[in-house]
């Protein structure tokens, strides 16, 4: 156990740091296990008084440090495990720190740390103090100039701005100097020296100005660096468009590294991504990989205005950047991919990952008031939930007003470190409208249950809408009060006509009754249209009703929700023992009336075919989930439609082969997606003819894409067949990391009995390798997370094998380490034999020595 007790960080706690740092001129001279940095600041005290200098800095050897080129003695400044001290200082002077510190044994891969022979940075949220003393929290921005001294053999020396210098110094060495000239916080600090490939471009922006683009990977990956590129491409223009926001720099330039904790870093000019976001080419890379390329591409840019530009006041205020960025990403993504699809996706993601947070012990607000660790606070409610809020913004003040909000934003707060009042402010000015009760959507944890139930006038032809909410308790927030909810209503008639357009319908009280009049028939509700808020909606929807949105609704969200909700509770009645055989065909018969629709996109279709995710049907079971039932319902309702639509998947997937070039567009990656969604569901009927298929699929496949969507129904059938194309897969890939972290992935989301062992037999591969997170993850994240029938086996080994994971982890890599703890935190969910057993490896955790305080923090909220 620990011995000491971590201090939460609050909000209410915030105070301006008394100085500004005006300047900051840093030196290294790279060296793997050695390297120096010298600091210089020129600093200015700012606020009242006498306060002394209180630097942040860990793990840094401190060789010396001067005030105004004056030596401190030892009674001057005071050094701990986590800051230095000047008592007393000049009220204007040059503060200079050298320290030394060693990136080769950096496995936690914050700060400065090595990746494949390349040195590189990753600064957010508190990396820079492990590089040098300095303030190092967000809202002190300072002016940047970076000096590099490196070996020859790290011919690319990179940092952020414009490169001002370069040349050889004595020996083998060389130099670079880069000047940055945009004030920034310390997490946006950036360096890369290595060995690179780089891919150059250009772009014109709309005021005519030239920028030149490098991507650096590599060396012998540059063909896989032209979709990043082009994506880069596409979304500074878009941002023009769409936001009015213009790149800054005369450079951009963007690094791909192998060993990184997350996926990609909004570095200023200098943005640093994980390989496997940044590198795709049709032969390695799915569609999945090009689609999240272009998003966090897209996303890192944008941040060079919702987030560098404009910065977070204190890390409570990273929805601000962050949920703003991925609302831009999304919409960027839904112009670019097509709204419809785009929205299912992204409300997919949500649910499984936001509302599973939502509903467990680490809910929390998507502004929260305290923290242990801020690397734990980079989760779905910031993110997604924090984008959800925006989007909402939006359909409340109407497109117009929205764009006038976000204008006065950027017009007024450049330069700024803000927080999320001074944005909503912005909107309130612009639009006119009082935004305070909304502000509670930013305070309030928990997902919105909201009711919709109606009743139909027939003689006077009106309509009468009930609608309620309430939020379940969280954790420190056992009250909660009503949201202002935008809920968008349309009417169908009963044979699937249009009756009435779509209105929004603001709840913002715990209850509130709408009339509507002269609807001259029976109508079928179409509610959330567009998943309209992020709540749970129940409705007193028959599934009659069900069935004519099913088939007509032209809100296209809503026909795929409408089909969602048909086999969930197929699903679920089946796991609680009452199985409704005769729905289940009647489900099967009108999925396949839909699969044949002409006017539907194959993209959209791909997504009805694909039934609800095992563990989202574990968070919508209203008794404890019993993952292996839930496995065994919707394997039943898999066979029932391989068989039921048998020909017609055979038809599809035949008529969705491409015999020409591969295009990464959309268009031909639906067509890809719905091939792929057939083979999945065809290997639930796993007779002759369709192993034949299955088989054939994956050995004639010429593309990532097809590949994976060959080989996963494979591994599903299990036998021979599985154990043939996971060697042949890995004798072709064995050298490519991307493509043998997607040939760990899969098989830890084999579903049949024996897969633990066989997952844990893979962490002796000699390819497993626990310090790189891409390859954890593959393996062992990806098990617990998309495997719960068998990860919540009854013996309790799958719960064991991952607490053991997490502390073998978080003794190099905490932040990683801690990203494992959330299967093992949902123990409530769970039937109780099942929870008991998560929860005994909860308390083995947390009673281990020397935790760090990333998994103590998530161990104890766990199990609190
Ligand atoms: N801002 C970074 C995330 C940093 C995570 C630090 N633990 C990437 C992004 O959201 O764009
Ligand atoms: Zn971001």
């Amino acid at each position: 156990m620990r011995t000491d007790t971590p201090q939460p960080i609050r909000l209410a706690d915030y105070r301006p740091f008394p100085f500004a740092i005006e300047t900051t001129r840093l030196v290294f001279d790279l060296s793997p296990s050695a390297t120096r940095v010298r600091a210089e600041l020129a600093i200015r005290r700012t606020g009242d008084g006498d306060a002394p200098l209180v630097l942040n800095g860990e793990r840094l050897k401190l060789l010396s440090v001067t005030i105004d080129g004056q030596a401190l003695s030892a009674n001057q400044y005071a050094v701990d495990a986590e800051h230095l001290t000047v008592p007393e200082t000049p009220d204007q002077f040059v503060l200079t720190t050298e320290v030394e510190i060693d990136p080769l044994a950096n496995k936690a891969l914050t700060g400065l740390y090595m990746s494949g022979g390349r040195f590189c940075t990753q600064c957010e949220a508190e990396g820079f103090r492990t590089i040098t003393y300095f303030p190092d929290r967000p809202d002190v921005l300072s002016r940047y100039s970076v000096r590099i001294e490196a070996d020859g053999g790290l011919p690319h020396l990179l940092s952020n701005g414009n490169l001002v210098d370069q040349g050889s110094l004595d020996g083998a060495r060389h130099f670079a100097e880069w000047v940055d000239p945009f004030p920034k916080p310390s997490y946006l600090f950036a360096l890369v020296a290595g060995d690179l490939d780089v891919v150059t471009d250009s772009f014109v922006t709309m005021s005519g100005r030239e920028v030149a683009l490098k991507i650096f990977v590599d060396p012998g990956q540059a063909s896989r660096a032209t979709y990043a590129l082009d994506s880069l491409k596409r979304a500074m223009k878009w941002d023009e468009e769409a936001f009015g926001r213009e790149y800054d720099l005369d450079l951009f330039m963007i690094v791909a590294v192998r060993d990184f904790n997350f996926g990609a870093m909004e570095n200023k000019g200098l943005n640093i991504f994980n390989s496997s976001l940044l590198l795709a080419d049709p032969e390695t890379a799915t569609d999945a990989d090009f689609e999240r390329i272009e998003a966090v591409v897209a996303h890192e840019y944008f941040h060079n205005w919702t987030g560098n530009r404009i910065t977070c006041r204190d890390w409570f205020q990273l929805c601000l950047k962050e949920g703003f960025t991925v609302f831009r990403d999304q919409s960027f993504s839904a112009d670019m991919r097509g709204a419809v699809v785009q929205r299912i996706k992204d409300v997919r993601a949500l649910r499984a990952r936001q509302f599973a947070e939502d509903a467990g012990p680490l809910a929390h607000p998507v502004r929260p008031s305290s923290y242990l660790k801020i690397d734990n606070f980079y989760t779905a409610t910031i993110y997604e939930k924090g984008s959800e809020i925006i989007r909402m913004l939006k359909t409340i003040l109407g497109a117009e007003a929205f764009r006038k909000g976000c204008d006065l934003y950027f017009e007024r707060h450049d330069g700024e470190a803000t927080t999320v009042e001074a944005f909503i402010a912005c909107f309130t000015e612009t639009s006119g409208q009082d935004l305070s009760d909304f502000f509670a959507w930013y305070e309030q944890a928990g997902t919105p249950a909201v009711t919709l139930t109606s009743d139909y006038d027939a003689q006077a032809s009106v309509l009468t809408l009930n609608l309620r909410q309430s939020t379940a308790p969280t954790p420190g927030q056992p009250t909660k009060r009503p949201l202002p909810i935008p809920v968008a209503i349309g009417l169908l008639s009963q044979g699937g006509e249009s009756l009435r357009d779509t209105e929004v319908v603001l709840l913002d009280k715990d209850a509130m009754t709408v009339r509507w009049e002269g609807v001259a028939q029976p109508p079928v509700l179409s509610a959330l249209r567009g998943f309209s808020a992020p709540v749970n909606l129940t409705t007193d929807a028959r599934p009659s009703d069900r069935y004519v949105l099913f088939s007509a609704d032209p809100d296209l969200f809503n026909r795929w929700e409408a089909g969602q909700t048909l086999a969930r509770d197929l699903i679920l009645a089946r796991a609680a023992g009452a199985p409704d055989e005769v729905g289940e065909e009647r489900y099967a018969e009108a999925l396949g009336q839909a699969l044949v629709d002409e006017a539907a996109e194959p993209a959209f279709k791909a997504l009805l075919l694909s039934l609800p995710s095992e563990p989202d049907l574990t968070l919508l079971s209203e008794e404890p989930a019993d993952p292996l039932a839930l496995h065994e319902a919707r394997d039943a309702l898999r066979i029932r439609i391989a068989i039921h639509l048998g020909d017609l998947l055979r038809r599809l997937h035949g008529e969705m082969q491409s015999s020409g070039e591969f295009s990464p567009s959309a268009e031909a990656a639906g067509r890809r997606a719905l091939r792929n969604a057939c083979a999945d569901m065809l290997s639930a009927d796993p007779h002759d003819e369709n192993l034949t298929r299955l088989v054939g699929h994956y050995e004639a496949s010429r593309n990532m894409t097809d590949m994976i969507g060959g080989l996963y129904p494979l591994v599903c059938i299990g036998g021979e067949a599985r154990e043939k194309a996971l060697s042949a897969f890995y004798d072709t890939w064995a050298a490519e990391p991307l493509v043998l972290d997607k040939w760990f992935s899969i098989q830890s989301r084999d579903p049949n009995p024996d897969v633990l062992d066989r997952v844990v037999a893979l962490t002796r591969h000699p390819a497993f390798e626990p310090t790189n997170p891409n390859r954890l993850r593959a393996l062992v994240s990806a098990f617990a997370s998309f495997n719960p029938a068998r990860f919540h086996d009854p013996s309790g080994a799958g719960y064991r094998f991952l607490a053991d994971q997490i502390l073998t982890v978080d003794k190099f890599n905490p932040m990683t380490a801690a990203r494992l703890v959330e299967p093992l935190g949902a123990w409530r969910r769970y039937k109780s034999d099942l929870g008991a057993l998560m929860r005994q490896e909860l308390e083995r955790i947390a009673v281990h020595p020397d935790l760090s305080k990333n998994v103590l923090e998530l161990v104890t909220k766990s199990l609190t």
